[in-house]
């Protein structure tokens, strides 16, 4: 049985833009994973920074700070087991032109700079990332009947 696991997963403005917030959340949801936070919001840019801080210095930063703080993203919190490693395979590859065929940014991007997805690459970052969104409170505790059916 494998460890259940929350991520953060932010689907980014080019996303809500394109309107693939419904199949993105669709594919989640198919694969089993169980969301226990999902808001819609606005980054500014303290919280980007903070968020993209292991990127700072790198010739990408501005560009990524001012690209997540464009536009409404949804921010979202998946678990199950092993969500991490299972909603990023789900994401594919971080360029889109090299991700993986049927991933979501195989599907459905082309640039690295508009990746359309974002998920916590471990259980590290993921405890740094879900509270920088969302208060313990909004991370809601609860199973779902056919869960039985996904999980031991
Ligand atoms: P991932 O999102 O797959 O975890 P990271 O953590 O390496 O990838 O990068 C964070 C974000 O920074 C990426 N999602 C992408 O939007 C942006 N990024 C990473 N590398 C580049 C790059 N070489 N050029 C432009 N943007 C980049």
């Amino acid at each position: 049985m494998a460890e259940s696991q929350r991520t953060l997963v932010i689907f980014k403005p080019d996303a809500v833009q394109r309107g693939l917030i419904g199949p993105m959340v669709t594919r989640f949801e198919q694969k089993g994973l169980r969301f226990a936070a999902l808001k819609l919001i606005h980054i500014d840019r303290p919280l980007a920074e903070r968020h993209y801080q292991v990127h700072q210095g790198k010739p990408f930063y501005e560009g990524l700070l001012s690209f997540i703080c464009s536009g409404p993203v949804v921010v979202a919190v998946l678990e199950g087991p092993d969500a991490i490693a299972a909603t990023r395979n789900l994401m594919g590859a971080t360029n889109p032109v090299t991700a993986e065929p049927g991933s979501i940014r195989g599907m459905y991007a082309l640039e690295i700079g508009q990746n359309l997805v974002h998920g916590s690459d471990s259980t590290e970052t993921a405890d740094y990332e879900i509270p920088l969104y969302f208060d313990p409170n909004e991370l809601l505790r609860y199973r779902r009947d056919v869960d039985r059916w996904i999980a031991e």
